[in-house]
């Protein structure tokens, strides 16, 4: 049997000399806005992406002018934990370099839009002097790894805090291409024999690598679409270990039923001494059975899938020190954020901000960057990206709450959360103008489509109901819509796909019920599914579980089974 040809990113990986390509060479090229199509791939890794405004294309295409080309820069924060001092950076940044606007990421990470290719080497230098940086944060490695954002409430989530930084920090590349190009580091020759990459190799991984840390009973990270995830198991108020999970993701392809997403699979337990180790083991497993033929099929879901959890987990044990000990017992009550004050047992507060699509500006009615901008110049504690967008004002103390929630006051940012439960359990990806894949709007849509079906859910009573809803401009799921209640996925321009019935923790997949749906007639779609919600529901019954009850879907087992089972009306023609 002939063996099936290699995918391009690999050949693009193995020439570029770990990473290095000829970026350096298209940043001094003044000729253009955009970088040479390789470079592209390899400036992923370093964590830029070229974008240009799509808003722009038509008119440009008109005058025969080049695209409008910029770069998004992301920034990885491990467990979301960043200072005043760096929000304080971040911020200036977005004015010096970017569009004005802070993004808080689904994967607790700042990104910044919009910045043009001269700028780009000062603004990553910059964000390396904040002790932040931006290595990783894209590419086919492990990307920025998760935590609960809240540490302080008990000594649990700070162990695993720490050792989210401990995996992000054991799994960072090592080339030194990155401290070359954008801060000007020395280039050491290395010998054909010295070991660049302990851990990735020449060609890192086939794809993408997510890895996340929670602690039941909250699965705010949503552990069961990533890649890899420790769940903490506490016993006596003491932190014993973790469960590990494998395999999730939820990536996928409109008409290509090869591509799903999948529910990760907990397969054992392991202790806290363990858990570096374990992410370094499962990360040599994706590198070296991974599929690097097809890019549609590389993630780490398809090889867990191919091989079989049971398989994996052999591999593993038979790498690592000590097996797995056998999964301990563990219950997650919801995916989303805890909105408001709480204190912890040393007195300190942390306040969860509603942050709509996770967007960081000024209007002129609502001066949010200006507010936050402002209580970083005086907060001592710090501040907390949430996997949902939102942002924690943390560890504050109490001699300074009073002054902190009078500035909240007087930029409006403490009502943030006097919201629809519907909306403090909304999330939507970036999409338009910037993303090149998206295939309708989400960030700059869903508020007004939420506005439409909170009429619905007050007229039947249900404004304190949370369920959750997400919207993504395509199927590559960036704000995880398979595994909400409502889920809807942009199909074509104004057009989406809308899937029911996942798990109100994370912990079930939907399925489509609908296809194709003309955003302006969702209301219509949804408003009978609701009333009959808000008459006929058991007691505490979840809006994803009803739908299933009441055969609106039938329910996603596993990945495998996504598209299948679909009522016939969902492909009625629009
Ligand atoms: Fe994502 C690609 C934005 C979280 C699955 N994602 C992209 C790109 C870079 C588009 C591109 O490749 O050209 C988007 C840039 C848009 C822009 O203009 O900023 C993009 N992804 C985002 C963010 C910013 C969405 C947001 O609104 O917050 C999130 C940044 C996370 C971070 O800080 O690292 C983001 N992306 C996710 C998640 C959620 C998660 O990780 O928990 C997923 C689903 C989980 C998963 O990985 O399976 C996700 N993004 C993808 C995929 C599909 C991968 C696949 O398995 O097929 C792509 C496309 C790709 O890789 O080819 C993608
Ligand atoms: Fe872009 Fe699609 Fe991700 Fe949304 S889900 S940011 S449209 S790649």
């Amino acid at each position: 049997m002939s063996e099936k040809k290699l995918a391009v990113n690999e050949s693009i990986k193995t020439r570029s000399n770990y990473l290095r390509g000829t970026i350096t060479e298209g940043l001094a090229d003044q000729s253009t806005g955009s970088m040479s199509e390789d470079d592209q791939q390899l400036l992923k890794f370093h964590g830029t992406y070229q974008q240009d405004d799509r808003d722009l294309r038509a008119n440009r295409r008109k005058h025969r002018l080049e695209k409008a080309y910029s770069f998004m820069i992301r920034i990885r924060v491990p467990g979301g934990v960043s200072t005043s001092e760096q929000w304080l950076e971040v911020d200036r940044m977005a004015t010096q370099f970017a569009n004005g606007t802070i993004k808080l990421t689904t994967r607790q990470a700042f990104q910044f839009h919009g910045i043009i290719k001269s700028n780009l080497k000062r603004t990553i230098a910059e964000i390396n002097q904040t002790a932040l940086d931006t290595i990783a944060a894209c590419g086919d490695v492990n990307r920025n790894v998760m935590c609960n954002p809240n540490p302080y409430l008990s000594e649990v989530h700070a162990l695993a805090l720490k050792a989210a930084q401990d995996i992000s920090a054991h799994l960072t590349p090592q080339t030194r291409a990155y401290h070359e190009i954008w801060l000007d580091g020395e280039k050491i020759e290395t010998t054909e024999q010295e070991i660049v990459e302990p851990i990735y190799g020449k060609t890192y991984l086939p794809r993408k690598f997510k890895i996340t840390i929670a602690v039941p009973p909250s699965n705010d990270v949503d552990i069961y679409a990533n890649c890899l995830s420790f769940i903490a198991i506490v016993e006596n108020g003491k932190l014993v270990g973790y469960n590990v999970a494998v395999g999730g993701g939820m990536g996928s392809t409109h008409g290509n039923d090869a591509t799903y997403p999948r529910i990760a699979d907990v397969i054992g337990f392991c202790t806290p001494e363990q858990v570096v180790e374990v992410a370094e083991k499962i990360v040599i497993i994706q590198r070296d059975f991974g599929d690097r033929t097809d890019r549609k099929h590389s993630r780490f879901k398809y090889t867990v899938d191919d091989r079989g959890a049971d398989w994996i987990l052999a591999q593993l044990n038979s790498m690592l020190e000590n097996p797995l000990g056998p999964v301990r017992e563990f219950h997650f009550e919801d995916n989303g954020d805890r909105f408001g004050w709480v204190e912890d047992a040393n007195g300190n507060s942390h306040l969860t901000l509603y942050i709509s699509g996770g967007r960081v500006l000024d209007t002129p009615s609502y001066p949010m960057r200006t507010g936050l901008r402002e209580i970083a110049k005086i907060h001592q504690g710090d501040f907390r990206l949430t996997a949902n967008q939102n942002l924690v004002i943390a560890n504050v103390a109490p001699q300074q709450r009073a002054e902190i929630e009078k500035l909240l006051v007087k930029y409006g940012l403490a009502d943030s959360h006097q919201q629809s439960a519907l909306r403090l359990n909304a999330l939507a990806c970036v999409a338009l103008p910037t993303c090149g894949l998206s295939l309708a709007e989400a960030e700059r849509y869903l508020p007004d489509l939420l506005t439409e079906l909170e009429e619905t859910l007050e007229h039947h009573g249900l404004r304190h109901d949370a369920i959750t809803i997400r919207m993504t401009g395509c199927p590559n799921g960036c704000a995880r819509p398979f595994i909400s209640e409502i889920g809807f996925v942009g199909r074509n321009p104004g057009r989406y796909n809308v899937y029911l019935g996942g798990g109100f923790a994370g912990q079930r997949l939907s399925k489509l019920y609908k296809e194709n749906v003309p955003g302006g007639e969702i209301k219509e779609l949804l408003s009978p599914i609701i009333a009959d919600y808000a008459k006929t529901r058991n007691e505490g019954e979840r809006f994803g579980d009803f739908c299933i009850r009441q055969g609106y879907v039938a329910a996603t087992v596993q990945g495998r089974d996504f598209h299948l089972n679909i009522r016939p009306e969902a492909f009625a023609a629009n």
